[in-house]
């Protein structure tokens, strides 16, 4: 019998454009969907770019207003893939359109475009996902499952560290992940984000928070023409820095447990090192996206004299995700953190269910976040 076929509208064709191209192109080989995922139509203002980005990443069909994706009857789920500054305009307006809506991270650029979003997909009715990826790196579910099976007991810790280099060059140019107005922030959206809701995803919600955020680099020269990495060309213009180059909290989480979260694109060296450790009352865990299908695993029930971190390959059947790829130890990567979050939400539409994470948790990622800036702000601790 032949499934019931999902038509998908991508807005955006850079970096997170091409991850996700490639999770809707590659979902349906690794795992056996309730529904047929096509790559309808892909849109972006450049024309030229977006013709080639379409033909490369395998799109039927190219537009270049957004406007008429969504007004399409044909296209069933709209991602939105672009710069902070129009999530909340495209998601909303998809959402009145009946459509599902996927939307990168932070879904808005603040908690107030946040709230609206996600009061338009609940008022409409419509599925909706964050892509919060991480989430679904096999060894960090893996890490989900043994703690909800009580492995690691009581928590006491959530010890998380993103850290990278790429603009610590000072004539690294003003990109627009560097402009408050296009961004919403700098490190702290892009990937305190990301540990934030690692942090909630594994521990529970937060309670308090204490931070501090910082810019080193106060004017950068003026970006050129951008290449699909996170550079651009320098030019001999300069313009003012107008977010955050490293952003850290402490935290209180409701259940108890203490957090310290440390973003920087400042840690020379450090390339993408989103790293967690987690300490519990019967044992620890202990992830790095470097070496991403490893979990270190302490367990404090080991007999006395073998007591030691010990290394679980997050390959096996067994373990959630991977045995939907390869045989044992053929490991996997960062783009099937996509694909593993797409066949979720394809998944939890087609059932009915929700679908993890949502705008729900796009929302509280987003309280988490502006609480953060406020304390920075006011140098005090600030509740959720
Ligand atoms: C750049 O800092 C970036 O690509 C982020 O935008 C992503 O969200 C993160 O996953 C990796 O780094």
């Amino acid at each position: 019998m032949s499934k019931k076929k999902v038509n998908v509208g991508l807005i955006g064709y850079q970096f997170m454009g091409k991850a996700h191209s490639n999770a809707y192109r590659q979902v349906g080989h690794f795992f056996d969907l309730p529904v047929d995922v096509v790559m309808h139509t892909i849109c972006g203002r450049n024309e030229q770019a977006v013709t080639k980005a379409a033909q490369q990443f395998g799109w039927q069909n190219v537009e270049t207003d957004w406007r008429k994706v969504i007004e399409n009857p044909e296209i069933d789920v709209i991602d939105v893939s672009t710069p902070g500054n129009t999530h909340a305009e495209i998601a909303i307006a998809a959402a009145k359109a009946g459509k599902a809506v996927f939307c990168e991270k932070p879904i808005g650029n603040t908690l107030e475009e946040a709230e609206a979003m996600l009061k338009a997909v609940q008022e409409a009715g419509v599925p909706h996902a964050v892509f919060h990826n991480y989430r679904k790196a096999p060894a960090v579910a893996l890490a989900k499952r043994m703690i909800a099976e009580g492995k690691l007991g009581t928590i006491y810790h959530f010890r998380a560290t993103y850290l990278q280099d790429w603009i610590a060059d000072p004539n690294f140019p003003l990109v627009w992940r560097l402009q408050k107005e296009v961004a919403g922030s700098g490190t702290h959206g892009d990937i305190n984000a990301h540990i934030i809701d690692l942090g909630r995803h594994l521990v529970g919600e937060l309670d308090e928070v204490c931070g501090l955020l910082h810019t080193f680099i106060k004017q950068r020269p003026l970006a050129g023409a951008i290449n699909d990495k996170l550079g651009a060309e320098a030019t001999d213009q300069m313009g003012e820095v107008t977010v955050d180059d490293a952003a850290m909290f402490l935290a209180k989480f409701k259940n108890g447990a203490l957090g310290t979260f440390e973003a920087s694109r400042f840690a020379v060296g450090r390339k993408n090192y989103n790293r967690f450790e987690i300490n519990g009352s019967k044992g620890s865990v202990v992830f790095n996206l470097e070496r991403m299908n490893e979990l270190e695993y302490y367990n404090n029930d080991d007999p006395e004299g073998e007591h030691g971190f010990r290394l679980i390959q997050a390959t096996d059947a067994s373990h959630p995700y991977a045995g939907q790829f390869w045989p044992v130890a053929h490991i996997i990567g960062y783009g099937e953190t996509f694909i593993n979050l797409l066949a979720d939400a394809f998944t939890n539409m087609a059932n009915g269910t929700r679908i993890e994470p949502d705008f729900v948790d796009g929302y509280e990622n987003q309280r988490v976040l502006d609480a953060v800036e406020r304390s920075s702000e006011t140098r005090s601790w600030v509740s959720l």
